[in-house]
């Protein structure tokens, strides 16, 4: 057996620990002391990896965490993180149990699920849960106040269940215009005001809202892309009140380095022919790592230069023009800086006509991680070996 995290081909991930410390610490100085920050480390961080982020989050001022779904949970929990988890989407009524033991926050938005859920939860145990209200997101949550007064009694008169918190999720924070939003935070202010007791933990602001809106804080925020480093949208980055400083680079090494003549073809399809002699370099990367055929033509940088990918991106593999002839083993940066020069997650979410969130999502777990603290590398990720 190899020695755990260790890695055997030239294409990494890392992961600047320090950066997303240094965000949320940014971020919390930017909110009132008694606001809760909650670090939503759902799809592994953003990509990011799940415990990593979680420790340096907490390390810096989170106080709870914030998942997809149930098995997100566990994987934190299995790798020893005791923070409290929230479920933000979904679970089985069947598996509360599991959450139960496990000290997992659920999500309840449904009358009929709550009736379930006590069936099944044992006797002698018991869960927080969290009501979510939809305000115009559209997506789960309570929309009467019927029903939330309905699930606040099935939880008081059933003294397994805690109501720990409530909460909504906003669908259009990170505008410029905040018609919308203020209707779904007035939604969601009347919606409070139907209940007997508000819960311990109140809070409806994504990163956008967190950092534009302080009238939609209430007593705790739930941050994912701004702790990573990456603004919410391009049409509020330029408005935001603090520095964010990207986590997430990718790098690969040149594996092979060729002079290629006026004429002869790249990939598949031989859709390239040099136009004059060139030199080529070929990358481990492809499209299974989540480096996908739509970057053709995206430039990576070799030597502190940009060099465009040329040819069809291949499944592991993917080819660059080099500026002049450049060694084999010379690292190519695909996200992040190199000399002068950086390649911006924002920059591969415009090549893709997409957001900046699906980026560091979409490069895949084959692409082991390495995690860098104090300038050092304190930990490596590869979920293959
Ligand atoms: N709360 C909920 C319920 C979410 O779904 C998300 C992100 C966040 C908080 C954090 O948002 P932020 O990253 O903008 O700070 N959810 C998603 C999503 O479902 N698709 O993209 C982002």
């Amino acid at each position: 057996m190899e020695e755990q995290g260790f890695f055997y081909r030239d294409t990494w991930a890392e992961v600047d620990l320090d950066r997303i410390k240094a965000n949320v610490k940014a971020i919390r100085e930017h909110l009132p002391e008694d606001v809760e920050f909650i670090a939503v480390v759902k799809a592994n961080a953003y990509g990011h990896g799940d415990s990593q982020t979680a420790e340096a989050a907490l390390e810096a001022g989170a106080s709870m965490l914030a998942v997809a779904f149930m098995d997100e949970a566990l994987a934190l929990r299995k790798k020893g993180i005791s923070a409290p988890i929230l479920v933000l989407g979904a679970s089985r009524a069947e598996d509360v149990n599991i959450a139960a033991e496990e000290g997992i926050i659920l999500t309840v938005f449904q009358e009929e699920w709550l009736a379930k859920a006590c069936d099944v939860l044992s006797k002698d145990a018991s869960i927080s849960l969290h009501i979510k209200i939809d305000t115009g997101m559209g997506r789960i949550g309570i929309r009467s106040a019927d029903e939330l007064k309905s699930i606040e009694k099935l939880i008081k008169e059933d003294s397994r269940l805690e109501l720990h918190g409530i909460y909504t999720h906003f669908a259009t924070a990170d505008e410029m215009d905040d018609t919308y939003f203020k209707r779904q935070l007035s939604k969601f202010k009347d919606m409070l005001t139907t209940l007997d007791k508000q819960p311990p933990v109140v809070h409806s602001s994504n990163s956008a809202a967190a950092l534009m809106h302080a009238d939609a804080r209430f007593n705790a925020v739930r941050v994912g892309i701004a702790m990573y480093g990456l603004a919410p949208s391009m049409e509020i980055a330029p408005e935001l009140p603090v520095e964010l400083q990207e986590a997430f680079s990718l790098h690969s090494r040149l594996v092979h380095v060729k002079k290629l003549e006026k004429g002869e073809k790249v990939s598949y399809g031989a859709t390239y022919e040099a136009a004059e002699d060139i030199w080529v370099g070929t990358l481990p990367i492809g499209y299974a790592d989540g480096w996908i055929r739509r970057l053709q033509g995206q430039e990576v940088l070799v030597d502190g230069k940009r060099s465009p990918i040329i040819g069809r991106i291949c499944m592991d593999q993917c080819m660059v023009k080099l500026p002049y002839e450049v060694r084999a083993g010379e690292i190519a940066t695909l996200i992040g800086e190199q000399g002068e020069e950086t390649i911006s997650i924002n920059e591969i979410a415009n090549k893709l006509e997409t957001i900046n969130y699906e980026v560091p999502c979409i490069i895949s777990s084959r692409v082991p991680r390495l995690y860098k603290q104090d300038g050092k590398v304190v930990e490596l990720n590869n979920s293959l070996l």
